[in-house]
């Protein structure tokens, strides 16, 4: 996992703490150069083992930054960045999150009044000590004041892959206590959205108390949030996690409401309405003998509640997958009964995207291959990167090397439990063109083409270009964005899409939780245009094989069938395709 974006902001942070003691221009390079790095397509923490002189490679990163970099990697800090914090102990992050208050008011407010959190901000301002310090007055303590709880919601959202092992630690939790019944994950989390803001749990109970009390004794918990009578809120590992008591009537309408999304609520709540029905998180209601429906929360005959099911039927409906509730159009599909038989976990059949120690991966083709078998796939690709653009030195192998590396995959294939193909991550080059020999590419089994580094112009057209190759089967993690660190390249989904279609190119819906590359909205327009979608792990160990999950998740959040995936096929399916 690339660490750049770790080292970045530690350099902000630097510049940051510079500036608020009034250090002219050398918090300015700091900013560039993190900017730089974090942006930068090659691993830092690799480029650090080569020395400054490697890390110097990276634009607006000069010798003293280089230095401290590779001391990083060291010693596991960086000196200079040690005695800043020393001078100035605030948590520069949290409070410069408050609109309004950049380093240098971090610094005045330390100085003059001592604040070094969140918390002491908010008491200086509410005693009314910030007005009187000089250069601030009234309107900025107010201010202040104003942005303090949006810099407190506004803590970064969490990868779906750091949340959601969390979450299904609570369910686990709340299966061994008594007065629990139907326990589920609601909100973004059950909807597979690659970023969870906070985790919503329902636990069903008669006691709703005791449900309460048995989750802030949780000795998981970091923190109690808030606790009521009937919800409550801890911290556990960083991720917040929102808990409700539902009482067993009304279960499957919470589930239902708290499910989300939002958007996907108020579709379904107009439909309703139209027909005379009220939906909320109490239920399904008859309003149609009813003078005024907005009278309460539980107006009218209550029709449904008790599940999820009986929510959607009461509206004439089929249940509508949680991953579908995005309001991309899937109430239209239900009315329409064209509803999308969603692929599911055990439909992915083999993995076309992983690495071995050929390249970075960290195993030998044996040990992917065996967990793979021990995983159950049917088949898998080796995969390793080609040399070219955005590849760390030495990483990539060379034509000669690929040529070599297919040997050797063929003779583990031959006494392998699964079938074993011979597979090459190639890059996409600026131009669209692709980094392996032709000859190379027509003797591999699968070859997929993989955007590394910046593509020049118009990056659909390149995209399309790769796509073109007569070689080229997969489109790999097609942006190469990486989830709150880059935001990828932009491109035509749509034309890139029908390209794929044509040529026979399946887009790879890549499962790492960094990527998740297609995403949902993406896959649904590639289903649309009649692509393949290829869900792969880009497994470095054969623990990753188990990330595919996310892969298919995203998969459906994308409304994409088993037929619409590539490696639901057989092995034959596979190598027709790639034929
Ligand atoms: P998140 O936590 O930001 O990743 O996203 P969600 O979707 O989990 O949102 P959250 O936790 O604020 O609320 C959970 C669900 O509850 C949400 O998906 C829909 C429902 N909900 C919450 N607030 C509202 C609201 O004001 N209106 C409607 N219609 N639904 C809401
Ligand atoms: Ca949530
Ligand atoms: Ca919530
Ligand atoms: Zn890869």
């Amino acid at each position: 996992m690339s660490r750049n974006a770790e080292i970045s902001d530690l350099f902000e942070e630097y510049a940051n703490l510079l500036e608020a003691q009034d250090v002219g221009y050398k918090p300015q390079a700091y900013r560039r150069a993190a900017d730089n790095i974090r942006d930068y397509p090659e691993d830092i923490e690799e480029m650090a083992a080569g020395g400054p002189a490697e890390v110097g490679r990276i634009p607006q990163v000069g010798d003293s930054i280089a230095g401290k970099v590779v001391e990083y990697f060291e010693t596991g800090e960086i000196e200079a960045l040690e005695e800043e914090r020393e001078k100035l102990p605030v948590r520069m992050e949290e409070l410069t999150r408050v609109e309004g208050v950049g380093p240098k008011t971090v610094g005045d407010l330390y100085h003059e009044l001592g604040v070094e959190t969140l918390d002491d901000l908010e008491e200086a301002a509410r005693d009314g000590e910030i007005q009187e310090l000089k250069g601030y007055g009234q309107k900025t303590e107010q201010n202040i004041l104003d942005g303090i709880e949006f810099a407190r919601t506004v803590r970064g959202r969490q990868l779906l892959g750091d949340a959601r092992p969390v979450g299904e630690q609570v369910l686990a939790f709340f299966a061994d206590v008594p007065s629990v019944g139907r326990c589920e994950l609601a909100g973004s989390l059950r909807r597979w959205r690659e970023t969870i803001g906070d985790v919503d749990v329902l636990a069903e109970s008669e006691d709703k108390q005791a449900v309460v009390d048995a989750f802030t004794d949780w000795e998981r918990a970091t923190e109690v949030i808030e606790a009521g009578t009937d919800k409550a809120a801890i911290r556990v590992s960083d991720v917040r996690i929102d808990l409700r008591a539902i009482a067993p009537e009304e279960f499957g309408s919470a589930l239902q409401y708290f499910t989300g999304s939002k958007n996907h609520n108020i579709t379904l709540r107009n439909y309703a309405i139209e027909r005379d029905l009220k939906v909320n998180e109490y239920g399904v209601f008859d309003v149609s003998e009813v003078d005024d429906p907005d009278a309460g929360q539980r107006v009218g005959e209550r029709i449904a509640g008790e599940t999820e099911e009986s929510m959607y039927d009461a509206l004439g409906l089929p249940l509508i997958a949680p991953e579908m509730r995005e309001d991309r159009g899937e109430i239209d599909a239900a009315v329409a009964g064209e509803l999308p038989d969603l692929v599911e976990e055990g439909d992915v059949r083999g993995d076309l995207h992983l690495h071995t120690d050929w390249s970075d991966g960290g195993y030998t083709v044996e040990e992917m291959v065996d967990g793979a078998a021990e995983f159950g796939l049917d088949y898998i690709a080796v995969s390793d990167h080609a040399t070219g653009p955005g590849m760390v030195g030495g990483v990539g192998l060379s034509d000669d090397e690929l040529r070599e590396q297919m040997e050797a995959i063929r003779t583990v294939a031959e006494d392998a439990p699964i079938d074993v193909f011979a597979g090459v991550e190639a890059n996409i080059d600026a131009e669209g063109g692709i980094s392996v020999a032709d000859d190379v590419l027509a003797d591999l089994d699968v070859v997929i083409a993989s955007p590394h580094s910046g593509l020049n112009g118009d990056a659909t057209e390149r995209l399309v270009r790769a796509i073109e190759h007569p070689s080229v089967d997969v489109l790999g993690h097609p942006s190469g964005r990486l989830i709150n660190q880059r935001p990828g390249v932009d491109f035509d989904v749509r034309e890139v899409a029908k390209a794929a279609a044509e040529h026979g190119v399946a887009l790879e819906i890549n499962s790492n939780t960094h990527r998740l590359d297609l995403w949902g909205a993406a896959v649904q327009v590639a289903v649309e245009e009649g692509a393949s979608v290829a869900i792969d792990t880009d497994a470095h160990s054969p623990g990753e094989y188990r990330n595919v999950r996310y892969g298919i998740h995203t998969a459906r959040r994308g409304w994409a069938e088993a037929g619409d995936v590539l490696n639901t096929r057989d092995a034959e399916g596979l190598r027709e395709f790639c034929h």
